[in-house]
């Protein structure tokens, strides 16, 4: 096994040069020319004097640049900073300081809410555009030897958002991502000739450390979309040439109403896989029915990628996640006593093994709470095993909600609004939504009585990642407390 994906991805390019890798719009690159334009990114960063082990920050959307930067990041012994590309003032600010990145790549779209911000930025040094920024900054004159990564060093720093407000940011060894998705392919078989609709965000770990580093380790090939767009991607399911497509529940959600107006259907491919939300039976029976197969459900989290799958050979057992993946460990423990639990009993999930990250980003603390002494992982996921070693997740430990894919901690939407004038006291709780899973959604007791439903809701935008703001605020004249005071969200529920 190599000890990182950037030296897997090497080997491959060695072994067949003139390969496609990667499509995007009206571009194809071979194994060769992203190698050449990671390349490219390695040698200008280094010369611009990135040290080993510093930080350098990714604020874009998908496009081949995304990949050939991540990969030249690795190759100047850089450590990755992912970003969302719908954060606002709020979470750039938190994520660039606390990692204190001194360089970012963004595009067009995105600069301005950089620069909104950048006197507050205390590390960033350069931000680099997309375009003619970014060809002038590659535009580098001295000679470069890639570096290759050691197993043990860090390589990304991925922000999870924090039951404090607050996100951390996940450390991710080159070893953890590369076992990671050396157990991935083995599970789901993917080989050389497979060839993947990526349209997933390549910020977060589904897109990336699943479908990017899947594609890049295995010698495969993948479409590289823009967005998720149902139309479109039924569109492309209709041309054959996949083998496999990764989603969040929304996206086959949607794939199916687009099946409802169409005649066509798509032939089978040989995987569908879908994760980060859970999948519900529903969803999995309708798709088999009307797609033809029934969808693979894995689990993971940021810090430790993938944790479990449902069989690519054998029962995909509809509302489990399946059984851990090969080589990693699983068990349920009892939430107080934190004993391991039989089959059939509910408690916290753990997990154990080679993809578990390092730690969180300058968090001791958080970091040491979040292990057991023998290297047990608290997943704060609530579950339980059958008899026969499926999991299934049944609800959390951790106060998340879950909406189209994407985490909102209900603590951080709280604590920008507690701060918006004329808002007294606030809560922040999911609830149940047909398109997105949950959705968030707020109770507020007014300080003063003209605040309106859409102040709050832009107060929000202009702060937070638009998918973090409300769906539906209720005014209230006091929150359900209990004895201890502490808000009662299942009763504003
Ligand atoms: C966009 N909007 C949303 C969401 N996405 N609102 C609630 N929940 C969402 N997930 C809002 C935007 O704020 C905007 O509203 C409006 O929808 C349109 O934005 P647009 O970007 O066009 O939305 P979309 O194309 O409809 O996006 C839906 C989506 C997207 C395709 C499902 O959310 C998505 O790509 N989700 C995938 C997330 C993901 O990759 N998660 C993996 C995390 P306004 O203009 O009013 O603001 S990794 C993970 O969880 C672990 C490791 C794991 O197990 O995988
Ligand atoms: P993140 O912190 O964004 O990586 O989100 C990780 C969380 O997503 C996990 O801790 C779970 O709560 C949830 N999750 C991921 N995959 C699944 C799944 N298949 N079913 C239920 N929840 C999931």
């Amino acid at each position: 096994m190599a000890d990182s994906i950037l030296e897997a991805f090497l080997n491959n390019c060695e072994k067949s040069p003139d390969k496609l890798c990667l499509s995007f719009e009206s571009q194809s690159l071979s194994y060769a020319a992203l190698a050449k334009r990671a390349h490219r990114f390695g040698a200008a960063l280094q010369e611009w004097g990135l040290e080993k082990g510093e930080r350098v920050a990714l604020f874009l959307e998908n496009c081949p640049d995304f990949l050939a930067a991540y990969l030249g990041i690795f190759m100047a012994g850089g450590v990755v900073v992912l970003v969302n590309t719908a954060y606002k003032q709020v979470e750039l600010r938190h994520i660039l300081n606390d990692s204190g990145a001194r360089l970012c790549f963004t595009d067009r779209e995105r600069l301005p809410e950089l620069e909104r911000l950048h006197s507050d930025l205390s590390s960033l040094e350069k931000i680099v555009m997309l375009g003619a920024t970014l060809d002038k900054f590659l535009l580098c004159e001295s000679n470069f030897a890639p570096h290759l990564p050691q197993p043990e060093e860090l390589a990304i720093i991925a922000y999870t958002s924090g039951t404090t407000g607050r996100s951390k940011g996940a450390m991710l060894l080159h070893r953890n991502l590369i076992c990671n998705v050396e157990s991935l392919r083995q599970a789901w078989g993917w080989t050389e000739n497979d060839h993947l609709l990526l349209t997933l965000p390549l910020f977060h770990a589904h897109g990336l450390m699943v479908g990017a580093h899947g594609t890049l380790t295995s010698g495969a090939s993948a479409e590289l979309k823009r967005h998720f767009n149902a139309t479109e991607v039924y569109d492309s399911l209709l041309t054959g040439q996949f083998s496999m497509f990764f989603g969040v529940p929304t996206m086959y959600t949607r794939l199916l109403s687009e099946a409802s107006q169409r005649s066509e259907k798509p032939a089978p491919l040989r995987l569908y896989v879908a994760g980060s939300a859970p999948l519900s039976a529903q969803t999995f029976e309708e798709f088999k029915e009307v797609f033809g197969q029934p969808i693979l459900e894995r689990y993971g989290m940021t810090e430790t990628i993938m944790n479990m799958t449902n069989p690519y050979e054998g029962e995909r057992r509809p509302g489990t996640v399946g059984l851990p993946f090969p080589g990693q460990e699983a068990r349920v423990v009892d939430v107080k006593t934190r004993q391991p639990l039989p089959p059939g009993m509910d408690g916290e999930i753990e997990v154990r093994g080679s993809h578990v990250f390092k730690g969180y980003w300058n968090r001791p603390q958080a970091t040491a709470e979040s292990f057991s002494v023998d290297g047990w992982f608290r997943t704060g996921d609530l579950g339980q095993m059958s008899a026969d070693g499926y999991y299934t997740i049944n609800g959390r430990a951790k106060e998340l909600i879950i909406t189209g894919g994407y985490n909102v901690y209900p603590r951080e939407v709280e604590e920008l609004l507690q701060s918006c004038p004329g808002v007294a006291e606030v809560a922040v709780y999911g609830l149940p939504d047909a398109e997105m899973g949950e959705k968030v959604a707020a109770a507020i007791v007014r300080a003063n009585l003209s605040l309106s439903e859409e102040t709050v809701i832009t107060f929000c935008k202009d702060n937070l990642a638009g998918y973090k703001k409300p769906r539906q605020v209720t005014f209230v004249e006091a929150l359900p407390r209990n004895a201890m005071g502490k808000i009662q969200k299942h009763l504003l529920r």
